[in-house]
């Protein structure tokens, strides 16, 4: 890797504490995701972005501004993306998954707060983020009540945002989300300077879908039974959507999606047949969180499919490209986001249909439904999806965790009596 230290100094980072946190993630990363046995090689690409997360990208955004560009940040998938693109912006995740900034967020949020929100305001408070310092604009939403309130903290540190999410999904909710996407248009071309043409919308809109549909196809391969891809390394792949670009990574997806279904059609796998089969449904998993996943491809299972905002609610059918004005797309993209189904919306059924429904077409044996502890919709949510699941048939097993290690041990042992029980 070059030497990124005067463009990391440039941004304000904390040089000593940043570099202490490279260090850390490299031997991490290397010894749960080098040491993998029968990768795909289409994982050299990814492998690569990892070890220039902070530098060669960053740079790319450096270099996108210095060209007049914008750069915006966002914390959940309901930050309309495409809106972005078509105003030549550049969109990128600001999620924290690590510990090490928790400490700094500490300083000003309570400590019974979700170790996501913590981990993201600790990278800004902590200077560990050169994302959050080349953003013009940080994009947050009223999802839940500790992130809506966390903003407004965070917004003393940065030019911050805030975008209105309905927490119902009548019609009234719809309107209520289409105003809101309308005003962030504003917005956006306020901060950019550049009109949100419908050609360029279109455009935005079709790249985006095409990086949908090539993860949607890399979830789709997870499917075979011997699995071709560990979950961990399928993570990490969607992990990385949220900061590559939208195009390369698309290529480099579907590349190894190529690889993976050569893999299926010989009845290769990274893992046995008969693997015991999982499927983890919850709160998101930001990068480099890969706590659940290690734990339990540790133990010998595999984990197939991820419900959740780093897995399949990414994953919805396309936006519709409509040929109509600016106005009839704004609806099409506000549409397609409301098939997002995150528990911050009251009901959501729809969440547990597609729970049951990822069961079956994964083949899982048994499904984790885990919780970042002091999420509280996603908890609460948790005893439905449970009955759901013991009325299907399907065994599961509920986990709360956080960032820290100090639960690895009592994880483990509930992780090896569930796997047990699904062996008998
Ligand atoms: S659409 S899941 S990305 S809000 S885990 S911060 S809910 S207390 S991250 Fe999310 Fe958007 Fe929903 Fe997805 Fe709050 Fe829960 Fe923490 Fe969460």
């Amino acid at each position: 890797m070059a030497d990124y230290h005067p463009m990391w100094a440039e941004l304000g980072l904390n040089l000593e504490a940043h570099d202490a946190l490279l260090g850390v993630l490299s031997t991490v990363y290397g010894d749960l995701y080098l040491k993998q046995p029968n990768r795909p090689a289409g994982m050299a690409y990814f492998d690569f972005v990892v070890s220039e997360v902070h530098g060669l990208r960053v740079k790319e955004l450096v270099d996108h501004r210095a060209q007049g560009g914008k750069v915006f940040g966002a914390y959940c998938v309901y930050v309309p993306e495409e809106i972005i693109l078509a105003a030549g912006g550049i969109c990128v995740g600001l999620c924290g998954g690590a510990e090490v900034s928790i400490p700094a967020a500490e300083e000003i949020l309570p400590r019974n707060l979700c170790a996501l929100i913590k981990s993201s305001v600790g990278f800004k408070l902590a200077g560990l983020c050169p994302y959050i310092e080349v953003c013009d604009l940080v994009v947050g939403e009223t999802t839940c009540d500790g992130k809506k309130k966390a903003w407004e903290l965070l917004g003393e540190y940065v030019p911050l945002y805030v975008m209105e999410l309905p927490q119902r999904k009548e019609e009234r909710d719809y309107q209520l989300w289409f105003q809101e996407i309308r005003a962030f248009k504003d917005k956006v071309e306020e901060v950019t300077g550049r009109k949100v043409e419908p050609d360029a919308l279109r455009e935005a809109v079709v790249k985006l879908n095409a990086r949908r549909e090539a993860l949607r196809r890399l979830f789709r391969a997870r499917q075979a039974d011997p699995v071709p891809i560990s979950g961990l390394d399928a993570l990490l792949i969607v992990q990385l959507s949220f900061f590559d670009d939208p195009v390369r990574f698309t290529e480099k997806v579907n590349a190894l999606c190529d690889e993976l279904e050569e893999r299926i059609a010989r009845g290769e796998g990274v893992m046995e047949k008969g693997t015991p089969r999982l499927l983890l449904a919850g709160t998101p998993m930001a990068i480099p969180n890969w706590k659940l996943h290690a734990l339990i491809e540790g133990a010998g299972a595999a984990v197939v499919c991820e419900e959740s905002c780093t897995g399949t609610r990414l994953l919805t059918p396309p936006t519709e490209v409509v040929a109509d004005g600016l106005e009839a797309q704004l609806e099409a993209i506000g549409r397609r986001q409301m098939e997002v189904h995150c528990a911050c919306f009251t009901p959501n059924h729809e969440r547990i249909e597609d729970i049951l429904r990822l069961a079956r077409e994964h083949r899982a044996d048994g499904v984790i439904v885990h919780n970042l502890q002091f999420c509280q919709p996603f908890n609460i949510e948790g005893t439905k999806i449970e009955r759901a699941l013991e009325q299907a048939g399907i065994p599961s097993l509920r986990l709360e965790t956080d960032y820290s290690q100090e639960d690895v041990g009592p994880l483990q042992t509930r992780l090896e009596a569930f796997l047990e029980v699904l062996r008998r």
